[in-house]
């Protein structure tokens, strides 16, 4: 469980994203399997842009420990899967992971972020 008051999340049951996957909240979810579950962004800032989660709630990267490995891998491996349901380009997309408020990270459940359909600017801001 979660503790760190300064990762913005006390208690597992308050974490938006876990609650996403419980269904607590709707969401448009567009790909799941066993240890991933993949939504829209209710705040799109690409015409294509998906969060892939994993169901286990680990806060950010920084927290992940090496028992991890296979599930962080996962989530990438995701990506050209959910590209490929919806409908996009299986190579031709964008992955983030913010890791840390100073990065942008605002919701404390890793996620990487799937951006397409426009073109992208480098560096990022
Ligand atoms: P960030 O990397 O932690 O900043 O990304 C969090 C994302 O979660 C951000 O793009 C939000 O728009 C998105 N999001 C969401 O899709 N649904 C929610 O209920 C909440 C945030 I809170």
């Amino acid at each position: 469980m979660e503790r760190n008051p300064a990762k913005g999340v006390n208690l597992l049951s308050e974490c938006i994203f876990c609650r996403i996957i419980r269904r607590e909240i709707p969401a448009q979810i567009v790909y799941e399997d066993e240890q991933v579950v993949a939504f829209r962004d209710i705040n799109p800032v690409a015409p294509t842009h998906i969060l892939i989660i994993p169901r286990e709630h680990i806060a950010s990267v920084a927290e992940a420990t090496p028992e991890h490995q296979a599930l962080l891998g996962q989530l990438l491996l995701a990506a050209p899967r959910i590209a490929e349901k919806i409908g996009i380009e299986r190579d031709n997309f964008r992955l983030v992971i913010n890791t840390g408020a100073d990065a942008g990270q605002t919701v404390f459940h890793i996620h990487v972020h799937l951006l397409a359909g426009r073109p992208l600017a480098w560096p990022p801001g």
